[in-house]
């Protein structure tokens, strides 16, 4: 008997499943079996492979396990997924159910939900042609000015760069920055931005301002409603203080406020934070703000680079959804992060550069990257990463509506799609603003979340995925409630 030949094990009926719930001493309303899961995998370690085991002396007998997985919901409203295996054996034709196991224990903890989200956009903008044009010039100068040991052959002389290959290569047509002149000065390559004073509010904490506020509105919040600012970026504008605080106190918040950096994946990183703070009970309200000034640590001088990076702050309101006061919520059904060290994205720009023996190349101290490798490499691992978190939680990929990619680059995102969907994605399912906002690291797979949400209905999941340095990899599972 070949294993297609196996009887299916019955699934067990809703009624069964609440009767099971019960005894476990949980009352629920509602019970929904996940069909699509149901002979999704089977157990490939752990406990269950021994029962896997066929018996070798009666080829005609078998055990066979399947997942079981039902959504549930509580009188509350509290919906979440409850997960066991049912087995048969079966001698010939004749099956019998041997066991419904054990639940696995479903988290007590409070839903959360994205209640508001806000963009900060600058009002400038550069095209490829501009940006082509200004590296073009600023190019040539340095070939000029080196041009003794480039024919010494000390020095390799800089290629032009292309506005074709950048569309072409990343999807990127243009990107805004907080400064543009000073971006395409070819003698200065880099934004000019003013020095503030300590009375005055930094930079990056005013354009964090600028997008929270947006956010607190949609959720009909107030600064002095937020009890937590957690500020994630890819470069924190100093030290210390921290910028959220700065933030926190502009905003009128409570509580308490910190920075973190994991590149481009910092928002992902930020939103788990907030999830775990609003489910332990240590905030009820956290605004997520993600500034990224990227322009201040782009390296415009190079063309493998220059064309990458844009300037954008996004921010999220969460809160638990029991507390929330708008209908256009998101419940986050499901968090999950992963890190693996490389040196293919690198910045070295730190506390440590005046103390260092060796004095750093300028360009060590700006944003650089292997970006074929990055390429390569992340893709596959992004792909698993949300394959991976989808199945644990009991959503078949068929199921998600829409994916928030993070925006590096268009080719990168069609083929996690594909990888996840296991065919090219409609731009419906995958929508893209890099064409428009370039990489602006972690705030991107937000602008997506923000920009392309509205027309989805209740009951649509939804994944907002980022990815980058470190290497890092975030994902969040939503539903419109
Ligand atoms: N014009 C003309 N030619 C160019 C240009 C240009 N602008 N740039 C590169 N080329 C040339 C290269 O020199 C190379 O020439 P040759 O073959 O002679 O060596 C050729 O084009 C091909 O180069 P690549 O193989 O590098 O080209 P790719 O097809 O791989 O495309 C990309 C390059 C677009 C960079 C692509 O590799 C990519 O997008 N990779 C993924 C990158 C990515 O996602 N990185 C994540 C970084 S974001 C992050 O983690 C946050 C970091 C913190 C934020 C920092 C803010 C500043």
């Amino acid at each position: 008997m070949s294993p297609s030949d196996e009887p299916q094990a019955a699934a067990p009926s809703a009624m069964a499943i609440s009767n099971a719930a019960r005894r476990e001493g949980e009352e629920f309303t509602h019970v929904k079996v996940d069909e699509q899961a149901r002979y999704a995998s089977y157990p490939a370690s752990g406990v269950h492979e021994s029962f896997m085991t066929r018996s070798a002396s009666t080829a005609r007998s078998a055990l066979r396990l399947c997942p079981m997985r039902a959504q549930t919901q509580r009188p509350s409203g509290q919906r979440q997924f409850r997960q066991w295996w049912i087995g048969q054996w079966w001698i010939g034709q004749r099956s019998t159910t041997l066991v419904s196991m054990s639940f696995v224990p479903a988290s007590t903890a409070p839903s959360v939900s994205i209640t508001g989200t806000g963009l900060f956009t600058p009002d400038q903008s550069i095209s490829n042609d501009e940006l082509v044009a200004s590296l073009s010039v600023a190019t040539e100068r340095w070939n000029e000015e080196h041009g003794a040991e480039i024919a010494a052959g000390e020095l390799e002389e800089r290629a032009l760069p292309d506005g074709a290959f950048i569309e072409k290569a990343s999807g990127i047509a243009s990107r805004y920055v907080l400064d543009k002149v000073g971006v395409l000065d070819p003698d200065r390559m880099a934004p000019a931005l003013e020095t503030r004073s300590e009375d005055q509010l930094s930079i990056q904490a005013e354009i964090a301002v600028a997008a929270i506020e947006e956010a607190l509105a949609q959720a009909g919040r107030t600064g002095a409603d937020v009890d937590a600012v957690i500020l994630g970026a890819s470069n924190i504008q100093r030290a210390y203080p921290a910028v959220a605080i700065e933030v926190q106190m502009a905003i009128g918040a409570k509580g308490w406020a910190y920075d973190m950096n994991v590149a481009c994946s910092s928002a992902t990183f930020s939103i788990q934070a907030a999830v775990d703070a609003l489910k332990n009970g240590t905030a009820s309200c956290v605004v997520v703000v993600n500034p990224e000034i990227t322009s201040a640590h782009n390296n415009f001088e190079m063309r493998d680079f220059h064309f990458i990076f844009g300037d954008a702050c996004t921010a999220l309101v969460l809160e638990r959804s029991d507390d929330a006061l708008t209908s256009d919520r998101w419940e986050v059904l499901g968090t999950r992060l992963q890190t693996q060290f490389s040196n293919n994205i690198r910045n070295d720009a730190g506390f440590m550069n005046r103390a260092e023996d060796a004095e750093r190349e300028p360009h060590e101290l700006v944003f650089r990257q292997n970006g074929n490798r990055v390429f390569k490499e992340v893709c596959p691992m992004v792909a698993a990463h949300i394959n991976d978190h989808l199945e644990a939680s009991g959503h078949p990929a068929a199921s998600v509506r829409r994916f928030w990619l993070h925006q590096a680059n268009l080719k990168m995102n069609q083929l996690i799609a594909k990888g996840v969907l296991g065919r090219v994605p409609e731009t419906d399912e995958a929508p893209v603003v890099l064409d428009e906002y370039a990489n602006t690291s972690s705030a991107g797979s937000i602008i997506a979340f923000h920009k392309h949400r509205a027309d989805l209905a209740t009951g649509d999941l939804g994944v907002i995925c980022s990815f980058g340095a470190g290497y890092s990899c975030g994902s969040i599972i939503v539903e419109k409630a």
